[in-house]
């Protein structure tokens, strides 16, 4: 049987693949799973980058609506949300190294948000960004309602919410909302190349990074400077500090670990 998320583990780094292009990628109750058990192992201190995208013509098209439809019950869908797709943003927003997506094709509903939680979003010059909820009378999830705003504005992310339009991946790139975009078939190169390249960085200061910008939208400047103050502390007693500086005075590719301490 065919495993519905394929799991690639690299020198360093992992590949994560949503793996149902029949229904477009879509999340069912097994993938969720499945992706919580590879992002669980992710958290490793081997696995220094994780690059997550999708087999055929799409990322991920959210929920999957076909094992949900029962016209009889009515399904607690917070429930759904607490066990699963809370979890899932939570899970790639605490882990302590970079997390790439590589968004292939249409990423609709809560396949749109769980890219715009990763630390990188790259796509595909045919992808697609679609906050499909409003179109089945739900309300953007998985993040959604915090991302949108901060990336691209109230008024951008007001449409993009209410009207359930598809944003093509140029404009998205356009608009703040994702990093680069490449033509279709050089995407998983450049996503590889990217992660890998993430992979032998300072992979503690990336998680004080992560952990600064992610405190940011709730602080103050001055809250956020005495942050940025402590956390500095703490990266200039790693190695990987020492080796950075020592490589960049003798003119050579730093050497990282990615350690905490020295
Ligand atoms: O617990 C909870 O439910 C709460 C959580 C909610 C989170 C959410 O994500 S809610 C939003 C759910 N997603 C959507 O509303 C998107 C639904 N899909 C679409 O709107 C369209 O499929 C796309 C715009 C993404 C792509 O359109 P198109 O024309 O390129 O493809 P298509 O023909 O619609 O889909 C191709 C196949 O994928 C088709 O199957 P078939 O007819 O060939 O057998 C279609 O049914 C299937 N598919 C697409 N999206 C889903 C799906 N199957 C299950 N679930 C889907 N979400």
């Amino acid at each position: 049987m065919k495993s519905e998320l394929l799991v690639d583990r690299r020198d360093g780094w992992i590949v994560l693949t949503l793996n149902r292009p029949e229904r477009l990628n879509a999340l069912n109750e097994d993938l969720h799973r499945l992706l919580a058990g590879a992002l669980e192992e992710a958290a490793n201190e081997r696995c220094r980058a994780v690059l997550l995208t999708g087999t055929g013509r799409a990322f991920c098209a959210g929920e999957d609506l076909v094992d949900l439809a029962d016209p009889v019950d009515v399904p607690d869908l917070g429930a759904t949300i607490e066990a699963y797709y809370n979890p899932l943003i939570r899970r790639i927003r605490r882990l302590r190294k970079p997390v790439v997506c590589a968004v292939n094709g249409v990423a609709a509903g809560a396949g749109a948000n769980v890219a715009l939680a990763c630390d990188i979003v790259l796509a595909a010059r045919s992808a697609k960004f679609i906050q499909a909820f409003a179109k089945i009378g739900l309300v953007p999830d998985s993040g959604g309602t915090f991302f949108l705003p901060r990336l691209i504005g109230e008024a951008r992310a007001r449409a993009l919410a209410l009207l359930g339009e598809a944003l093509p991946a140029e404009t998205a790139h356009a608009w703040g909302l994702i990093w680069k975009v490449f033509d279709d078939e050089a995407l998983l190169g450049e996503a590889e190349a990217l992660t890998a390249r993430l992979a032998a960085g300072p992979t503690q200061s990336f998680a004080w990074i992560k952990d600064a910008l992610q405190a940011s939208s709730g602080n103050d400047l001055d809250t956020q400077l005495d942050l940025e103050r402590d956390l500095q502390r703490l990266a200039g007693r790693t190695s990987d500090y020492r080796e950075g500086v020592r490589a960049f005075l003798e003119k050579r590719p730093a050497n990282f670990t990615g350690q905490a301490s020295r």
